[in-house]
């Protein structure tokens, strides 16, 4: 069974102008099939491995099973938790409290949100999430898939890896996480919650 590339729910062009159309297809077409791909390939070289029992190779199908892998669920997520955009959106009901509880104000997230995402070293992504109780964290994951507390469930995504802003924004990625902002799906995060 493959894994495969999801479609959107809205058009390329519908994240205008915080989020540019030729970035949103090269990034669903290009760079997030290319996860797709990666990790549709590593899954066959394990199954081949288990087949001919030889694991020579196993280490290095194992990490970019991880690698691909990690990269198609954060991308799958990424989509999921944007949408059309306006300088008003904000987090609201339910997960409005559980931010506020867990750091202090709305502002407060924001501000470690952006602060941690915009300081990534090199590729990666903000990360929005959650632990067994309820109780949110922002985490700073490098690459697609190092630096995170399993078990933590994943709610909002931030990608900063430069093939996610660099046509629009160039080196600005703290101009591109601000925008970020204003197309967060919200009540999609709350699903997650
Ligand atoms: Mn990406």
């Amino acid at each position: 069974m493959d894994y495969v590339l999801p479609k959107l729910d809205y058009d390329y062009a519908d994240l205008e102008p915080h989020y540019d159309a030729q970035t949103v297809e090269l990034h669903h077409i290009k760079h997030h099939a290319g996860y797709v791909v990666g990790l549709n390939n590593a899954v066959t070289k394990l199954k081949e491995a288990r087949e001919s029992g030889d694991f020579s190779l196993v280490k290095h199908w194992e990490k970019e099973l991880a690698f691909h892998g990690a990269g198609h669920e954060l991308h799958s997520l990424f989509w999921k938790n944007l949408r059309k955009g306006s300088d008003e959106n904000k987090a609201e009901g339910k997960v409005l409290e559980a931010i506020e509880k867990s750091f202090g104000s709305y502002d407060s997230f924001v501000n470690q949100f952006s602060s941690a995402t915009a300081t990534v070293e090199g590729s990666g992504w903000g990360v929005l999430a959650s632990d067994a109780d309820g109780n949110l964290q922002v985490f700073t994951v490098e690459n697609h898939q190092k630096a995170f507390i399993p078990g933590y469930k994943i709610l909002l995504v931030c990608d900063v890896w430069e093939h996610a802003y660099y046509l629009k924004y160039q080196n600005r990625r703290a101009e591109w996480i601000e925008n970020f902002f204003k197309i967060i799906n919200w009540e999609e995060v709350e699903k997650r919650l």
